[in-house]
C-alpha cells in the first residue's frame, strides 16, 4: 500500500517534472529536417529499479504512439511517458505522424545496462543519490561528508529551474575527484551549485527512498554499535492510557573496545509496527559525541513510518577529512509508544525488541570500518493493574514468598500449573527462563546482586508478573 502511495505521489510529482525536463532535453536535438521529412526518436532514464522515464525527443509531428513491449500506447502526455515494464529487456518503440502524410518509427533495446539510456551517455546527477543506487537515503550522508567543502563546476542546467533538488536526472560536468567507488564529485553536490556543503543534505530527505538490501555483516571482536534504554522497563497505568515515553541512545565503541578513524556512520533502528505511530521517535546528535561537536557534523534522520515503514533511518558524519577515536553516544532517541495501543494489548508486561540494522561506518577516505552489532534492545511495559504488582495475593494465582528473597524464592499455584517462568532485571533484561510444569516450584537467586526485579509466569494461560526484592 505505501508502496503504491509513495510511487503515485513520486510519479505525480516526476510527471510534472518531467514535462518540463522535456523542453530542457528537447534544445539538444536537431531543428526540424526540410520539405516534409520527419524522424521519430526518443531517450529513456531508469527513475528507480522499476520504473522507466521514456522522453520523446523526434522532429515535430501531429501525432505519435508508443509500443512498448507489443503494446500500443496513446499518451497525451506530448512528451513524457513514465512506464513500469513487466520484464527486462524489452522492445520500446516510438512512431509519429505528421500532417503531410511522413511517419517514422524508432525502436530501441531497453535494459538497465542499455548504453542507449540518457543517464548512461550523460551520467546524470540525481539529487540525494551520492552513490549510485538510485535511491536517496541516510547512505548518501556519508559520502557528502567525505566531499565536504570541496568544489566543481556547478550544473548550468537544472529540468526544473526553481527546483534544483528534484528528483529528476540532471546533467552535469564531471568534477575532478571521485570517491574510493570511483563515483564522481558532481553527484555529491546535489544542489548543484558547485560546491558540496550543509545545503546539500536536503536533497536527501525531499527524495528520500529507502534501502532493505543493504547487509552489513557484524564483525565478532570489532568496536561495538549498538542502542541502549535509559529506562527499559516501565511501569505504566492503564487507567491513564498516557503514551509512555522511552528514552535511547545509539552508540559506538566501548572503553576497551574503542572506534579509530571514524568519518561517518549510517544504520537504521527497526521496532515492531503498531507501536509508535508518526513522529513519536526523535533524535538529535548528542552534545559530547566522539564524533565531535554538533555543529562540525552533518545528520540525517528519517521517520519511515511516514511511509508506513516501522523503521527510523539515522546517519551522522564529519565535515572534516579527518577521523575520530572514541567511543560513546552519537545519537538521542526518544521513543513514545502509544499508550492505546499498550491498553488495547492487555498484557502484564509487553516486551518489545529494538534492533538496530544496516550499519555503515566509513573512514575519511571512504573504506568501510568493521564493527559488531548485539543482540536487539528490549524495552518492557509493565502494566501496572494488570501485573498486579501491589498485592501478591490479590488474584489467588499464584504466591510469591518470601519477598523480599534472600538466596531463594517459593513459587506456589493454587488451582493451575505454573507453566513458565521468568526472571528479569529492573533494567528489563530478561535473566532466566524456564519451564516448571508443576504447581510449585523454588527459585534460586543466590549471586543475583541487591534490587528490583520482575519475575514473570505463565499459570495456566494467564500471564502474571510479581514485583520481586532481593536482599
Ligand atoms: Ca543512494
Ligand atoms: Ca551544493
Amino acid at each position: 500500500m505505501y508502496n503504491g502511495l509513495l510511487a503515485m505521489t513520486n510519479l505525480i510529482r516526476s510527471s510534472l517534472l518531467l514535462l518540463i525536463s522535456l523542453f530542457w532535453s528537447i534544445h539538444a536535438v536537431s531543428a526540424t529536417p526540410p520539405g516534409g521529412t520527419c524522424k521519430a526518436d526518443f531517450s529513456f532514464a531508469f527513475l528507480s529499479d522499476t520504473t522507466l522515464i521514456f522522453f520523446n525527443t523526434s522532429t515535430p509531428h501531429n501525432s505519435h504512439f508508443w509500443t512498448l513491449e507489443g503494446s500500443s500506447l496513446y499518451n497525451n502526455n506530448n512528451g513524457v511517458l513514465l512506464y513500469e515494464p513487466t520484464t527486462l529487456p524489452f522492445e520500446a518503440c516510438l512512431t509519429i505522424e505528421t500532417a503531410d502524410a511522413c511517419r517514422d518509427t524508432f525502436c530501441l533495446m531497453i535494459d538497465r545496462e542499455s548504453t542507449d539510456a540518457f543517464c548512461v551517455q550523460n551520467e546524470c546527477v540525481w539529487p540525494g543519490d551520492t552513490n549510485g543506487d538510485w535511491k536517496a537515503n541516510q547512505f548518501d550522508l556519508l559520502n557528502i561528508g567525505l566531499g565536504y567543502g570541496k568544489m566543481g563546476p556547478p550544473r548550468e542546467e537544472f529540468p526544473i529551474e526553481d527546483d534544483p533538488t528534484a528528483w529528476a536526472p540532471n546533467t552535469s560536468t564531471d568534477w575532478d575527484d571521485f570517491t574510493i567507488n570511483s563515483i564522481n564529485y558532481k553527484h555529491l553536490d546535489c544542489d548543484g551549485d558547485g560546491t558540496i556543503g550543509d545545503e546539500d543534505v536536503q536533497a536527501i530527505i525531499d527524495n528520500y527512498r529507502p534501502d532493505f538490501s543493504l547487509v552489513t555483516p557484524s564483525t565478532p571482536g570489532a568496536p561495538p554499535v549498538f542502542l541502549a534504554f535509559t529506562n527499559p522497563v516501565v511501569e505504566w497505568d492503564n487507567t491513564s492510557n498516557e503514551d509512555i515515553v522511552f528514552q535511547a541512545q545509539v552508540f559506538v565503541g566501548t572503553s576497551d573496545n574503542p572506534i579509530t578513524n571514524l568519518h561517518g556512520i549510517a544504520l537504521d533502528i527497526s521496532h515492531p509496527a503498531g507501536i509508535a505511530e508518526v513522529g513519536s521517535i526523535t533524535s538529535n546528535p548528542t552534545d559530547d559525541s566522539p564524533l565531535g561537536s554538533p555543529d562540525n557534523l552533518l545528520n540525517v534522520k528519517y521517520d519511515l513510518l511516514t511511509q508506513e515503514i516501522p523503521r527510523y533511518d539515522l546517519a551522522i558524519t564529519r565535515k572534516a577529512a579527518s577521523g575520530a577515536d572514541g567511543f560513546g553516544a552519537i545519537f538521542d532517541l526518544n521513543f513514545i509508544v502509544s499508550g492505546d495501543i499498550i491498553g488495547g494489548l492487555n498484557e502484564p508486561i509487553t516486551a518489545f525488541e529494538i534492533a538496530l540494522e544496516r550499519v555503515r561506518m566509513v573512514n575519511p577516505e571512504g573504506d568501510t570500518i568493521a564493527f559488531s552489532i548485539g543482540a536487539p534492545a528490549t524495552i518492557s511495559i509493565v502494566n501496572s493493574k494488570l501485573a498486579n504488582t501491589d498485592d501478591p495475593t490479590d488474584d489467588a494465582q499464584v504466591k510469591l514468598f518470601p519477598n523480599p528473597a534472600k538466596e531463594a524464592f517459593e513459587l506456589q499455584a493454587v488451582e493451575q500449573d505454573i507453566r513458565l517462568l521468568e526472571l528479569f532485571d529492573s533494567q528489563g533484561r530478561r535473566l532466566r527462563s524456564r519451564v516448571i510444569e508443576a504447581r510449585r516450584a523454588s527459585v534460586d537467586v543466590h549471586g543475583l546482586q541487591k534490587g528490583l526485579y520482575w519475575v514473570r509466569m505463565q499459570v495456566g494461560d494467564k500471564w502474571t508478573v510479581r514485583r520481586l526484592i532481593i536482599n
